[in-house]
């Protein structure tokens, strides 16, 4: 503490010290005549000449931070994407090298060749047509082409998969990763967020959970069991203030009766969803699986649908050069077909402990940095037994059935227009309206 005072006091007076001496050395120049401009030749041309030293040590740290750091960038890309994101990106860094190269050099190398000079006259040179041509051409054709190339390259990433690339769904919440394969059909069963929650049977002591909001049957009822137990709770609470047994603050009753109302809501949109999916509602849904790790195929080209629980996040693949958001209440979607496995990519690198990664790159909290999922490349045969291994299970547990006598009673009160967001419209009547259903199905209602 001490030391460090006397320190910035040092420095404080070295401020002021040079200050001073800078302004007698002005009011001494002023006194003998001089003008601020006048520099004599001996400390200009020391000047131009720290012009080509700046030069130099300016280029030479360039090369030297690029010989020192150069390798600690990402190793080859290990994708089909990959390789030509990689590509662009160098064509990029070159011509950024050599514009930066070409200007900085002309700039010093000018500023020390035309340093001034008492036998040397500037020459007057306002306007030439030709040359104001040319550092607008070369320029704008440089950047058409940066543009181009990048366009078509976005243009291949965010395309149309082909038929034979196998759809994944990465679901990002704070702070994890789920990945849900689609299983033998190759389609991922439907999903609706008002479908994610738990529900317990006290009756029969079981429970169940639907974190990913998977939309059949079995997990339609539970949840509507869920809804009525927490509708059921709120109410009772709501009768003991009636009857004076408990005291509550009138806010904290409006919020209980606000709550029950936006429940009664949430359940008669779930109760729609049997109508809504009909035949259909366990379709595709039994065969997903869902792991907390991630195993590819080589050469095998992978459809990822991207979704977000709460805020955004962001699925980036480092080794693939890929990246893309993870919106909630959207689906996005990313490309990617590895072409080189674990074991290939740690041979090249001469690290035994290499492991591709799926990190989180978009800052989404506290734990941010610890959303990860270790990501393996391997054969078919080893995805086969990777699949059949502990570390994969099935995405729905149907087998833990819902009790029967679930209360399924619709409410009498009207239904609003649009997707319950116009929370006002009670008493309306909108009985001709069509009104879309889940994230998944557009579906016409019928009352
Ligand atoms: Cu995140």
């Amino acid at each position: 503490m001490g030391m460090k005072f006397v320190v910035l006091v040092v420095v404080v007076l070295a401020v002021i010290a040079i200050a001073q001496i800078m302004r007698v050395y002005e009011l001494s120049s002023k006194i003998r005549g001089k003008r601020e401009e006048d520099v004599d030749l001996r400390v200009n041309n020391i000047n131009a000449s720290l012009m080509l030293v700046f030069l130099l040590l300016f280029f030479g740290s360039f090369f030297w931070m690029l010989a020192v750091y150069g390798n600690g960038m990402l190793p080859e890309p290990a994708s089909v994407l990959g390789e030509k994101i990689h590509w662009l990106f160098n064509v990029n860094w070159v011509i950024i090298i050599a514009v930066f190269m070409l200007t900085n050099g002309l700039l010093f190398v000018f500023a020390w060749k035309y340093s001034y000079h008492p036998d040397r006259k500037a020459h007057w040179f306002p306007h030439d047509n030709k040359l104001e041509m040319i550092w607008t051409v070369v320029p704008a054709g440089v950047l058409a082409v940066i543009i181009i190339l990048g366009l078509m390259t976005w243009n291949e990433i965010t395309g149309e998969p082909s038929d034979d690339a196998v759809v994944v769904e990465l679901y990002a919440k704070q702070f994890d990763w789920t990945a849900r394969y689609s299983g033998d059909d190759n389609k991922l069963g439907f999903s609706d967020y008002k479908l994610i929650g738990n529900a317990d049977d006290k009756e029969s002591g079981t429970s169940y959970s639907n974190p990913l909001g998977l939309v059949t049957d079995n997990s339609v009822l539970w949840r509507v069991k869920g809804l009525n137990d927490e509708i059921i709770t709120l109410n009772e609470n709501i009768e003991l203030e009636a009857n004076n047994l408990k005291a509550y603050s009138q806010a904290n009753l409006n919020k209980m009766n606000a709550k029950v109302e936006k429940l009664e809501r949430i359940r008669e949109r779930v109760l729609d969803m049997t109508e809504m999916y009909g035949d259909s509602i366990n379709a595709f849904a039994e065969d997903d699986f869902v792991t907390k790790e991630l195993f590819l195929i080589k050469d095998q080209e992978y459809f990822f649908v991207l979704r977000s629980q709460d805020v955004l996040h962001s699925a980036y693949f480092p080794h693939f050069r890929a990246q893309m958001n993870c919106v909630p209440g959207q689906r996005t979607s990313l490309k990617i077909t590895p072409i080189y496995t674990t074991s290939e990519m740690r041979t090249k690198l001469q690290n035994p402990d290499f492991n591709f990664i799926l990190m989180c790159n978009k800052i989404c909290g506290v734990s941010h940095s610890n959303m990860k999922m270790a990501v393996t490349v391997g054969t078919e045969e080893e995805f086969i037994e990777w699949k059949n291994g502990p570390l994969a299970s099935m995405a729905i547990n149907d087998s833990i059935v819902a009790p029967t006598g679930i209360d399924t009673e619709r409410m009498d009160w009207p239904e609003p227009a649009h997707h319950g967001d116009h929370g006002d419209e009670h008493g309306e009547d909108h009985d001709d309206h069509a009104e879309e259903g889940g994230e998944d199905h557009g579906d016409e209602h019928s009352h």
